[in-house]
Order: C-alpha cells, then structure tokens, then sequence
C-alpha cells in the first residue's frame, strides 16, 4: 500500500515530498483514531501486578517496554494517589511520579499507529508535555487552562514505520498516569491516505 501510495504520487510529481517527509495525522479524539485504525491492539495493564507505588524505571508488557528518565519513577496503580490520576479502561493504570522526565515506548515490532490516554497531567504547574517520534516533534500539548484529574487523548497515525515514541514532561512537581496504550499497523490504510492517492490519481487525469 506504501509503494503503490509512492508510485501515485511519483506520478503526479510529488515524490521529492514522499521522500524528505512523512505523512501523517495527529488525532486528539479517541473513536476518530480508531475508526481510522481499526486493527490496532490495546494495552491496558490488567494482568500486571498492582504495587501503587513508583517502584520500576521501566515496565515491560507483551509487546513494548516503557521507560522513564532520570529520578523518576513509575508504577502500576488501582488506586488514585490524593493528587489524581485513574484508569481509563478496567482498574489498573501507570501512574508516573514527579520530575521532569522522558517517557518512552520501545515497541517490540514496527509500527504505523500509536495512541495514549492520559490522565491528570498539567495541573500542577506551567509547562508542556511534547510528543516525539524518535528526534521528530509531532505534537506539542501546554498546560494553561488543564484541570486536575483531566484526561486527554492522543494518537499517531503515519506512512512510515516507527518502534520509539517518547512524552517529554517540562513540568517540575508534575505527576501523571496513562492507560490504553494503542499500537499496530492498520489494514486498510488511513482514509486521508486514501484521499491523498484519489487526488493524486485525480490530478493526473486532467493532465
Ligand atoms: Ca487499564
Ligand atoms: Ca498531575
Ligand atoms: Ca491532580
């Protein structure tokens, strides 16, 4: 789908963008994301341990391991700490503790699509939380107006494959959880993926 995608658009003349670039969408609604990546699986963290405690630098599950940085520490929760946090699916959630920090998700097999929902994140203090595909910024959130105990979704949907994504927290005293993690490779491919090669193809007609 990839390579037919890049031959549409060699053909309408676009393939110096295909090649410095990638296409992708940013969705902050959850049902959006899915309904553009329906074969994507979700982790929600039920058949871990519940410790509610900052115990682990990095918990591992079935197909990715995620880290944090520096004095941080984060664990698996059922029960929301006084300052918040909670699960947005089933009982358990990942509830990350204080310092600035980097989260990161290394994904076990590449992928196309990735999703997260987070909870109570920018209540404590002014700063942003930025979201990374390796070194590229795709996303950028600030915490002016956020509440505590606020959730907010976000997921990935591009054209090439990607095994790390990371959340960057700037916020100093900031604690924040997040469950249903989604990842995979959607089949079929985006419908603004579809539209691009159409128009493509719609361009090339009127040649
Ligand atoms: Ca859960
Ligand atoms: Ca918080
Ligand atoms: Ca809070």
């Amino acid at each position: 789908m990839v390579l037919k995608r890049a031959m549409i658009l060699a053909a309408a003349g676009v393939l110096a963008l295909a090649s410095v670039g990638s296409a992708f969408d940013v969705y902050s609604d959850e049902s959006a994301f899915l309904a553009a990546a329906p074969a994507v699986t979700m982790e929600s963290f039920e058949s871990l341990a519940v410790e509610n405690d900052y115990s682990h630098a990095s918990i591992t599950v079935q197909d990715f391991t995620v880290s944090v940085t520096g004095s941080s520490g984060m664990g698996v929760y059922d029960t929301p700490p006084s300052w918040d946090g909670h699960a947005t699916d089933g009982s358990n959630f990942i509830m990350i503790s204080s310092t600035p920090q980097d989260l990161t998700f290394a994904m076990n097999n590449p992928i196309l699509a990735w999703g997260i929902n987070v909870t109570d994140w920018g209540d404590w203090g002014a700063g942003t939380l930025t979201f990374r595909l390796g070194s590229q910024i795709v996303h950028e959130m600030d915490s002016t107006g956020i509440v505590s105990d606020e959730e907010f979704f976000w997921g990935y949907l591009g054209d090439q494959y990607f095994d790390s994504i990371t959340l960057t927290n700037t916020v100093s005293g900031e604690a924040y959880s997040f469950d249903e993690v989604y990842y995979g490779v959607p089949e079929p491919m985006t419908l603004s993926m579809l539209a691009a090669g159409g128009l493509a193809a719609l361009r090339r007609r009127k040649k």
